[in-house]
């Protein structure tokens, strides 16, 4: 990136710091007292954000003086010193420097002496090279020695990033994943730094191929490249983790609350392959007594893989088996992949071509690469009209009985090679090229999805993708693609589904018991505990591996499948709760400790327990053999969900944990919203509430509403307010905009007594 050259001059225009130096002109922009945004228009005058929809500039005070050599812009939170050359560094409101751009310039430190070049080379080794070392968008930043970094969406491997490096580029990766894949489905270029006595967020905006190493390269500082486009990044800041999060989520956007069935348990299975398929999974479900809520088509209910059309012959009338099942209480999700067939005289490619909505070569010829249905061709949803023509086309799902709409292979996956980087897309008024779409394709595509689907349904939109960009939460859950039944993904699992929810992407899961390779009854036993917590609870495999529905192995993994299934049903008024907390505040379901235990140095790197909400710990057992586990517990004091055995925290503790138990902690004073087990939601209305109380001090707040629509936005909710003291319950109605719950108990976990709860009005 070429430098900037000396400071010459500044203009303040509203919130926009202009600053012009000999080659150029740069901006601060002052989104809010702790949002500032860094742009350098490389390529185009505006921003053009596909994470960042609407104003987000709240008006703020804040000065901007010539001081030391710097211009230096204050809020009352966060100063920002502009140097020449561009560099900026960013201080909190006492002075203490959090964040500065390095100045030295990147150090390329060639690890292969020149002699075995070329025979790494020939092997197909990638050998950097000191010619093309810096990235044409380039911003290097010091470390100052006390960083772990979280955040960066789904990237594999531990949960602090530290010392290693990624790229955001979707891809669809086959192979099972492992810590030196640099890149999977997601781009999300986020990053929280936490430090011994601060924390802040950096947002990256920018939709090209971009790469980030985190003191890989160098010990003394992290860059963030990127191919093309502008530089167009937000310095977050804030006291606590959970004010970046917050903070960042202000800006990209927050988790819809989803549909209360939507929480449920989920089956599915690349393998379903015709009606009495999908007859026998929910006979087999309801038979053994085993929650679940919905069943997925993957990609064979349709005809010839033509997305929006239905094969009758084996999957009989359209719409029957669904009107079927849904007598038993089971929602269905289809799957949707972008890959139109190329297939003359049908509507979809014909209508496609004739209104202009496909992708097309520089020449302008439709482009063409091959998926599923053999020849196709790319919706180019960065299109107004090419979206909502998808999102109309949401209505022929609906019409058959489809609940939720499941995106895949929108990367964009190709099987003929990548789409070459010149391939014709739209930014709304204007082309672009694939180099530049790529990372946005699935975000779009889910845009598109969740508009046709709250268009034509009115119900809160279910939409699962597998590609996404930053800011796709508000659009679309998302699950980690194709991992597979082996203990590392297990393992994998915890790291990412935190990073995940650091990421904005609060509403994630990952295919229970592995998509490929075989699983086994003790995996899935254990991955049921992990999936029991995450907020897609869906077993899903591949054709060609074993089958894991419960029921395919023995009794006992029956047993333990039930158990934590029924365990999920019976915490869905709090999981509802902490997505109710997501929608107003961002901050995730499953939380990684270090999220709430900032300063304690032993969460940092704890890939081996997660928080569900901030009043529940887990501790899943992720070793094949294990029936014990080590337990860090962080300061307070804790109990056992099962037994009710207090421990006190600040230690670690090796517990029991056969194969039918996950060990779970409550924190003190907590109190923990449940309902009776169904086997669907819907089978029966939530009538009663049964609240755990834990002794010491503490208060909850309950959300109810009516679990599907809009209504809840104007104002049609109950709000309870307990406050718990010692295992003493009094409760409140603050808001009562719902039918209220017509009993409410509450069970002191210690003395196992059970009283009925009164509710102020
Ligand atoms: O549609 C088939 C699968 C699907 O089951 C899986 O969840 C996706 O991640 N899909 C990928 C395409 C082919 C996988 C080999």
């Amino acid at each position: 990136m070429e430098k900037l050259g000396k400071r010459v001059s500044y203009q303040k225009a509203g919130q926009q710091v202009q600053i012009q130096f000999e080659k150029g002109t740069a901006f601060v922009n002052v989104l809010t007292d702790r949002i500032m945004n860094v742009f350098l228009p490389l390529e185009t005058k505006d921003h053009r954000s596909k994470a960042i929809e609407g104003d987000k500039e709240v008006p703020t005070e804040f000065q901007v003086a010539e001081a030391e050599g710097a211009l230096v812009i204050s809020t009352s939170n966060v100063v920002v010193k502009v140097y020449d050359d561009f560099f900026v560094d960013f201080y909190d409101k006492n002075g203490k420097l959090l964040c500065a751009d390095s100045r030295d310039g990147r150090v390329f430190q060639s690890q292969i002496s020149e002699r075995f070049i070329e025979f790494l080379k020939a092997e197909g080794h990638e050998v950097p090279d000191a010619t093309d070392f810096d990235y044409p968008v380039q911003v290097i930043k010091k470390i100052q020695g006390d960083e772990s970094f979280y955040g960066l969406g789904d990237k594999t491997g531990f949960l602090n990033k530290r010392h290693y490096e990624y790229e955001n580029w979707n891809s669809d990766i086959p192979q099972a994943h492992t810590d030196s894949y640099k890149a999977l489905y997601k781009s999300i270029p986020f990053l929280i730094t936490l430090r011994n006595d601060c924390v802040y967020g950096l947002f990256f905006d920018n939709t090209y191929k971009s790469y980030v190493n985190l003191g890989k390269e160098n010990e003394g500082y992290l860059y963030y490249g990127a191919d093309a486009g502008n530089l167009d990044y937000y310095f977050i800041a804030g006291e606590t983790m959970p004010e970046i999060v917050e903070g960042y989520t202000y800006l990209t956007g927050r988790t819809p609350l989803p549909q209360l069935w939507t929480l449920g348990y989920q089956q599915s299975r690349w393998g379903y392959e015709c009606a009495g398929d999908i007859r026998d999974i929910a006979e087999h479900y309801r038979d053994l007594k085993i929650p679940c809520d919905t069943i997925h088509f993957d990609i064979d209910y349709m005809d010839g893989y033509r997305v929006f059309t239905w094969d009758d012959k084996a999957f009989g009338k359209p719409g029957a088996i669904i009107d079927e099942i849904g007598k038993q209480g089971f929602k269905v999700v289809t799957i949707i992949d972008p890959g139109v067939k190329l297939d003359p005289g049908y509507s979809k490619y014909d209508e496609g071509i004739e209104n202009h909505y496909f992708a097309t070569t520089p020449e302008g010829e439709v482009y063409v690469n091959a998926v599923w249905p053999g020849d196709a061709v790319y919706p180019d949803y960065g299109k107004p009209e090419t979206r909502a023509w998808w999102a109309d086309n949401q209505k022929f799902l609906l019409d058959l009985g489809v609940r939720g709409v499941w995106n895949d292979m929108n990367e964009p996956a190709s099987f003929r090679g990548e789409l070459p980087e010149d391939v014709v897309f739209t930014d709304e008024d204007r082309p672009i090229n694939h180099a530049k779409m790529h990372n946005v394709y699935g975000h779009l595509m889910s845009k598109a999805t969740y508009e046709g689907l709250k268009k034509y349904d009115g119900k809160r939109p279910f939409v699962i993708t597998r590609a996404c960009y930053a800011g796709t939460q508000k659009y679309s859950t998302v699950w980690t693609g194709d991992n597979q039944s082996l203990w590392s993904h297990l393992q994998m699992a915890v790291p990412q589904l935190c990073n995940l929810g650091l990421s904005g992407l609060a509403f994630a899961g990952t295919d229970v018991g592995g998509f490929g390779a075989d699983c086994t009854p003790e995996l899935l036993c254990r991955w049921v505990q992990v999936g029991c917590f995450s907020p897609l609870f869906r077993n899903h495999s591949s054709k060609g591996s074993t089958y894991q529905e419960p029921w395919r192995f023995d009794k006992q993994t029956i047993d333990i499948n039930r158990k934590f299934v029924e365990l999920r049903y019976r915490l869905l008024p709090y999981l509802y709760d902490l997505f109710r907390e997501c929608e107003k505040t961002g901050l995730p379901i499953i939380r990684p400790l270090v999220l709430h235990y900032e300063k304690d140095e032993e969460v940092k790197n704890l890939n081996t327990e997660f928080l569900f909400g901030e009043h529940i710990l887990v501790a899943p057992v992720l070793e094949q053999g294990a029936t014990k586990k080590m337990v860090y517990l962080p300061e307070g004091t804790w109990y056992d969900f099962e037994t009710g055995k207090e421990y006190a925290g600040g230690q670690y503790y090796l517990v029991d944990a056969p194969l039918d138990v996950c060990p779970m902690f409550v924190k003190a004073g907590s109190v923990i919203p449940t309902y009776d087990v169904v086997q669907y939601v819907g089978e029966k209305p939530y009538d009663t509430l049964k609240l755990l109380t834990y002794p010491g001090k503490g208060s909850y707040v309950h959300y109810q509403d009516n679990g599907e629509d809009f209504k809840y936005q104007d104002g049609e909710y109950a709000l309870y307010e307990f406050h718990n003291e010692n295992g003493v319950l009094t409760a409140a109605m603050s808001h009562a905009g719902y039918r209220p719950y017509k009993k409410i108990t509450s069970t002191n976990v210690v003395t196992n007594e059970t009283t009925e709860v009164v509710v102020a009005k």
